[in-house]
């Protein structure tokens, strides 16, 4: 017997349970793929993965609570319906990192998410981002007729309209050749205004800015090696048999290119904890690899930032604290989720709308044994593709991918 999912057990149930215990009725709710958004009566708003796994499912399974909340003014009704009804209590068995629906139909596995209870918060000071307007790189959504052009003349034009962008002249199908030719001109045109004035490419950037801004927070900058010992995934509770080592590029039997930076940082705080004072604040960026099937939101080859702090200060409220700082400085707006994954248990995550940016984590974790670390942490890994997706309104990842196809998300194909 298979679990009901998130979506239906609050279907079926409208209540939700707080981590301490409050059962709150649910005023509405909206499902998105991998996210369901929720308000309650008392008026509180909580955003949780859609996972028959995470925590808010596993409680109203078990229809654990300790009192009604009294804002709710949760009727004895809703209260009898929900400690009545059947919900499925079959145990399913989660395999990888983190873990969501989306991930699972698509055979995903280094994706990562048992999910857990969560709570919202919405960064206000922030705009934000803009995406596509009436013509994008994305074909559900163009206003492109679809009898108007065919499907390679749309590609083309997608390819090369920048995000937001109208498209030139009317779109007679006659005209496919004059549209081309003047966004072809257009890019052109920015490419050399590009090496006119600016120059910089947007994820070197990127990691400029990020490093500096980690820099002035007191945290070291290291770099260590993207050919690693197998071992050393080991170490991360991935074993050559585990379902996740399905996503890792092996390169022999002893070497492998790194899925995260986290065995690279783990030998760096050891190293450190010998020579510098307390806390140790480190952080990398830098390039990982992971073999992924999805599409527009999963590279194969992507940039990935982790900071970490280790001693002193070492809790949720600086991780977030230092999470906000950098996302307000990125002026990229965000919600916070918790959530849970397999290779350290409870994480953080932080979302833009379906988007993960982040996962962030409180230590210490049972792997940090396999690496004789002893004291308390906090770290968070980011991905740069990712806020550059958000931040210049990308359908598709790959626009600010490392690759040949687009220089700062403009077509190269000219
Ligand atoms: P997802 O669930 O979206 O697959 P994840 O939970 O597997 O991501 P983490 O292991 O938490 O990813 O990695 C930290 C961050 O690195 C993610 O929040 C994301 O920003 C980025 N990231 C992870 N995998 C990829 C990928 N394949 N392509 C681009 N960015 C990625
Ligand atoms: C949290 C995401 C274990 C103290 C050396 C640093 C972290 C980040 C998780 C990342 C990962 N972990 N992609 O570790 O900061 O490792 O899966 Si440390
Ligand atoms: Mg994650």
């Amino acid at each position: 017997m298979s679990k009901k999912s998130l979506a239906s057990l609050i279907s079926d149930l409208q209540v939700w349970v707080s981590r301490s215990g409050l059962l709150h009725e649910i005023k509405n709710y909206e499902v998105s793929q991998r996210y369901i958004h929720m308000e309650m009566d008392c008026g509180e708003k909580i955003t949780v993965r859609n996972s028959r796994n995470s925590r808010t499912a596993r409680i109203l399974r078990l229809k654990k609570y300790k009192k009604p909340c009294k804002n709710c003014k949760v009727s004895d009704e809703v209260i009898n319906r929900f400690l009545q009804k059947h919900t499925d209590r079959t145990d399913t068995k989660v395999t990888a990192f983190s873990y969501s629906e989306s991930k699972k139909k698509k055979s995903k596995q280094l994706g990562h998410k048992k999910k857990k209870q969560s709570k919202v918060q919405v960064n206000p000071t922030t705009e934000s981002i803009q995406s596509n307007t009436s013509v994008s790189e994305d074909k559900t959504d163009n206003k492109i007729e679809p009898e108007t052009f065919t499907s390679a003349q749309k590609e083309r034009i997608n390819e090369l309209l920048l995000p937001g962008e109208k498209i030139p002249f009317s779109n007679e199908p006659s005209k496919f050749k004059e549209i081309e030719s003047e966004l072809v001109n257009k890019r052109r045109n920015d490419f050399k205004q590009m090496y006119e004035n600016d120059r910089e490419e947007q994820i070197a950037k990127l990691e400029r800015t990020i490093s500096q801004f980690f820099v002035d927070k007191g945290f070291i900058e290291i770099k260590a090696p993207i050919i690693i010992d197998i071992d050393s995934v080991k170490k991360m509770g991935i074993d050559t048999d585990h379902k996740l080592s399905k996503q890792i590029f092996y390169l022999d039997n002893k070497h492998c290119l790194r899925p995260m930076l986290a065995p690279g940082l783990y030998q760096w705080l050891k190293n450190f904890d010998k020579i510098l004072p307390d806390p140790i604040k480190i952080f990398e960026i830098g390039p990982c690899y992971r073999k992924e099937s999805e599409g527009s939101q999963h590279l194969e080859e992507f940039t990935m930032f982790n900071f970490c702090q280790m001693g002193s200060g070492a809790n949720r409220e600086n991780l977030l604290n230092h999470i906000d700082d950098l996302l307000k400085h990125l002026n990229i707006d965000y919600k916070i989720i918790d959530d849970n994954c397999h290779v350290y248990g409870e994480t953080i995550d932080i979302v833009h709308g379906d988007l993960e940016l982040s996962s962030a984590v409180v230590g210490p974790v049972p792997i940090d044994m396999n690496w004789g670390i002893d004291k308390t942490w906090i770290g968070a890994g980011l991905g740069l593709e990712r806020l550059l997706k958000v931040k210049h309104g990308y359908k598709n990842i790959k626009r600010a991918s490392k690759s040949h196809s687009y220089y700062n998300g403009i077509s190269t194909n000219l």
